[in-house]
């Protein structure tokens, strides 16, 4: 089969500002490639992978993200927008491929599956924030019944359609990640800064604690950070940037814990599977995807959201947790085999559904 990715229009490959699903389009693309199926990529320019894949890069302005727009908020596309033009490339392509896999959490490409002449296979990779886009996935769901993938079922629990829709999950390339027995006293927080990831809280709980808290990701929201660090000026935290997978997992390893302190209903956590690749358990708030992934007590706590005691709490009782079992759970739940499997059955459900399409 071949396939034509549309990536998501609010970063280039490789910079993190395109969060999970960042990892997830690399993570198809290592799933799919051995299997024998051909992969374009288009994204936008300055797009890279640490494998080989074909990208060509689309040029164009950013979308601004959903998350940063209110509820109710209409569509805005900006002038020369690389969304619109990354979608006019597939028009011109598609006669090429058997299947398309958009990436993007926007409304045009939902809007202009019926108009395509190949079928769409659409990896929603957030949860509801926006009226105008659940009009729109929902609009597709009712004609293309299977085409929506989503992570978790607590992501599709917030759209009006959520039990129509696929759950992937999520899967690693777990020999990237190596376990580590014996960590140092030191905390970790992976995600981009942006407020709706709630980084202010695993500060919090790193100062009343004393523990070095390392943070890694995206830098998003510049003035976000400047007033955690003004707000907490002793609390020993460091920030390490944006790192390749390599470095990343060599310090995240390294901890005996991860914090996971998002705001909002995260669509699954890619992070904290990576953490469990590494052997180092999880606390996280108890909401969205980490709750489903996490196995409270035994590799990690869910704790009450938005509660920096409980937070520290659990970080008193996490020498309970044998950090073989968070690998052993990766390696269980989710090798890129078993989601190679799960998203090779979705794309060939859309794809023989769709086939009369010409
Ligand atoms: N916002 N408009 C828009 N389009 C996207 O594709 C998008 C987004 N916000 C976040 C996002 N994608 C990714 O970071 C996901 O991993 C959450």
């Amino acid at each position: 089969m071949k396939l034509l990715f549309a990536s998501t229009s609010v970063g280039p490959l490789g910079t993190g500002q395109g969060g999970g699903v960042e990892l997830t389009l690399l993570n198809m693309v290592l799933a799919l490639q051995p299997r024998g199926y051909e992969i374009q990529i288009l994204a936008p320019c300055g797009s890279r992978l640490p494998v080989p894949a074909a990208i060509e890069e689309i040029p164009g302005a950013l979308q601004v993200p959903a998350q940063h727009q209110r509820r109710d908020q209409p569509i805005v596309m900006p002038s020369n927008s690389v969304l619109a033009n990354l979608w006019a490339r597939v028009r011109q392509l598609q006669q090429g491929y058997d299947l398309i896999v958009n990436f993007a959490y926007d409304w045009l490409p939902f809007y202009l599956t019926p108009w395509l002449s190949r079928p769409v296979a659409h990896l929603v990779s957030m949860a509801s924030i926006s009226e105008v886009m659940d009009q729109a996935i929902a609009t597709v769901i009712d004609q293309y019944p299977g085409s929506i993938g989503v992570y978790t079922r607590t992501q599709a629990a917030t759209f009006p359609f959520g039990d129509r829709c696929v759950c992937l999950g999520s899967g690693l390339d777990l020999s990237l990640y190596e376990f580590c027995a014996d960590p140092d006293d030191v905390l970790c927080w992976l995600g981009r800064i942006a407020p709706e990831k709630g980084l202010e809280d695993a500060v919090a709980a790193a100062n009343v604690t004393r523990t070095p808290l390392k943070i890694m990701g995206q830098m998003q929201d510049v003035d976000y950070w400047q007033r955690i660090q003004a707000q907490y000026p002793d609390a020993p935290i460091e920030y390490l940037g944006f790192l390749p997978t390599q470095q990343m997992q060599a310090h995240l390893r390294r901890c005996k814990a991860l914090l996971l302190t998002s705001r909002w209903v995260e669509a699954f956590g890619n992070v904290v599977i990576e953490s469990l690749a590494c052997g180092v358990p999880v606390i996280a708030y108890d909401r969205g995807g980490p709750s489903e992934i996490v196995r409270h007590g035994q590799t990690g706590f869910l704790v009450t959201p938005d509660s920096v005691p409980d937070l520290i709490s659990a970080l008193g009782q996490i020498e309970q947790i044998r950090r073989s079992a968070c690998r052993q759970q990766a390696e269980q739940e989710y090798s890129l085999k078993a989601y190679g499997d799960v998203v090779e059955r979705w794309l060939k459900d859309v794809y023989y559904r769709d086939a009369p399409k010409v």
